[in-house]
């Protein structure tokens, strides 16, 4: 370990600067107690700093896609496009920061390495990689679900002589394609996003696919200044619609209460078809046994193969680009012009799901005994998702307990938000929670009130720690399976089920029940005096000394 400074004491040590950071230092100051969020990017606002890449935007419209908690900031705000593109959310998260005087308790260009619990004094004990130390009653992991790249270990990606680029580091200054030959590889929510635009700008651009992606139109354009007055004059009515959502979001194209199996064709057709037009993830609630029944999903599906045919002009690369998985078994892709790009002369598809990229050499990669020569290549290859952060940390629990030797099998939990053994460590939108499902947004605020409620109940109680059960842990990691198994979305290899990391366990890790039950059965806990957690006096008399 490196020889570290004396720790500053906190109450709250809050690790990100994303959404979730922000709300939690400003929701932790409002109880008056001292909080400090420590972040490893130069900049705040998570997700949105790294994800830089052409054409990154948010997939929920932006009017759903921001914090509820300030009447005053969702009425001054103003989105400029019905889906918010990567530079206006960044922009959004420095506005919050600065508009709840947040920065000062920020420290930027910071990674927090180790954490272990301090079972005599009650304390997380935290350090950086430079040796900084903090020593604080709560630890709240706000570093996000999809936070760690996945570069994939292909031979030779040191020898490349260009720039390799992964979509969620993409570089501050601009990337100028213009006059180069391009590799895209992967086709998942990034890569769609970022091909339109690269393609535009390439010489060449190749796509390597490996399993295609189902991709329903986003029709973005500018805010409508109508709509916009529309929310506004009762924006607290509208999210409290929203919270009743399957997805916590998309009250104006509600599921539709019907069978899609129990419908004529024509009936059905016109349903997806008008969902289509609206764009978005409406398309999947068009019948509501989409994501139950595999024959009702085998519907959607070929509808949306039959749209991909009907915009790609090559019969071969849309037979390519047809996704043969159940949809929405991957996160579905919101896109602007994705499979109208594939009839652009300077684009060209291949396929690497049979005969994978061998290697990447110093002028390009090959495959299945081909060589392509590129000056850049492009990974949007994905995360190591909802694990992959907290499994990359020296992080210890009650006697030595390491998160890796406790998540061996998969990331045990309860409710999504306390791990046993990890008293008083909090989890913001990670595994076991619905936040995967919903605008994350949206569950960030709902995890942070009940991180604050809860933090507020202790003090309030006299008691120094809260801890979940094996017991109550077990039986909702047991739950969270049980409630997957009902739907698709075992069918597939995802990055919800770990599939799309080399030697994962493979465990579905959000919760698929909706976000409504699931936010009634968090209140329901603490309603009961935090059922299924211990709760624990002091073993000595605790100070915290204010660091401002
Ligand atoms: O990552 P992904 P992403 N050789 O994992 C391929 C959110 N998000 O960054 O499917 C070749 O979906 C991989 O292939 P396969 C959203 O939740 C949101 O695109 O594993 N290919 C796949 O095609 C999303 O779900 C937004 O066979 C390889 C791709 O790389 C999540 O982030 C925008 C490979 C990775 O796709 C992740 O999306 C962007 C290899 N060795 C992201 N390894 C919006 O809000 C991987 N691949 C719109």
């Amino acid at each position: 370990m490196v020889d570290s400074k004396p720790a500053q004491r906190l109450d709250v040590l809050i690790v990100g600067a994303g959404f979730a950071g922000l709300y939690m230092l400003h929701k932790a100051r409002s109880l008056g107690l001292t909080a400090r969020v420590i972040e490893a990017a130069s900049g705040v606002g998570g997700t949105w700093f790294h994800n830089r890449y052409p054409g990154a935007r948010v997939d929920v419209q932006s009017m759903e896609y921001s914090f509820q908690f300030s009447e005053e900031l969702q009425q001054e705000w103003h989105w400029t496009e019905r889906y918010a593109a990567q530079p206006e959310l960044l922009r959004y998260a420095n506005h919050v920061a600065d508009r709840f005087a947040l920065r000062d308790g920020i420290q930027l260009d910071t990674r927090v390495s180790a954490a272990a619990f301090d079972e005599t004094a009650q304390r997380w004990q935290v350090r950086s990689d430079s040796g900084e130390a903090w020593s604080a009653r709560f630890l709240v992991m706000a570093s996000g679900p999809l936070s760690t790249p996945n570069t994939p270990a292909f031979k030779g990606l040191e020898s490349f002589n260009g720039p390799v680029l992964h979509t969620a580091r993409w570089p501050q200054e601009p990337v100028d394609f213009s006059g180069q030959r391009v590799a895209v590889v992967g086709t998942g929510s990034s890569a769609i996003q970022a091909i339109p635009l690269i393609a535009q700008q390439a010489r060449e651009l190749t796509v390597f696919q490996r399993t295609a992606s189902y991709a329903v139109p986003a029709h973005n354009g500018p805010l409508d200044p109508v709509y916009e007055a529309k929310v506004k004059a009762d924006y607290p009515g509208f999210r409290a619609r929203n919270k009743l959502m399957r997805l916590g979001f998309g009250c104006e194209q509600p599921m539709n209460p019907v069978s899609a199996l129990s419908v004529s064709p024509e009936v059905r057709e016109a349903e997806f078809e008008a969902r289509w037009r609206i764009g978005g993830f409406g398309l999947l609630g068009a019948f509501d046994d989409l994501m139950l029944d595999e024959r009702a999903n085998a519907l959607a599906a070929e509808f949306v193969r039959g749209k991909i045919r009907q915009t790609v002009r090559d019969p071969n690369t849309a037979a390519l680009l047809s996704p043969k998985q159940t949809i929405g078994c991957k996160r579905l892709c919101v896109d602007t012009g994705y499979y109208e790009t594939y009839n652009r002369p300077n684009v060209q598809l291949v396929d690497v799901s049979e005969y994978p990229i061998d290697e990447i050499t110093p002028t390009g990669l090959t495959t299945h005994g081909r060589d392509y020569a590129f000056d850049a290549i492009v990974l949007a290859t994905g995360f190591d998702a909802m694990t992959g952060t907290l499994m990359r940390l020296d992080l210890r629990g009650r006697g030595g307990l390491p998160i890796q030797q406790k998540w061996h099998a998969g990331p045990l939990n309860y409710l999504g938000l306390m791990f046993a053994g990890f008293p008083n460590l909090f989890n913001v939108a990670g595994p076991g929670s619905t936040s995967a499902f919903t605008s994350v947004i949206q569950s960030i605020e709902h995890h942070v009130e009940w991180i604050a409620d809860c933090i507020a109940h202790l003090d309030a109680q006299g008691l120094a720690t809260i801890e979940a059960t094996q017991e109550a842990e077990a039986a909702w990691v047991a739950h969270v399976n049980m409630v997957a198994g009902h739907t698709v979305f075992l069918s597939c290899n995802s990055w919800y089920l770990g599939a799309n990391i080399p030697g994962k366990p493979r465990m579905f890790m959000p919760l698929a029940g909706g976000f409504p039950p699931y936010a009634e059965r968090c209140a329901k806990v603490a309603n009961k005096g935090y059922e299924g957690f211990a709760l624990a006096q002091a073993v000595r008399a605790l100070s915290c000394t204010s660091i401002g």
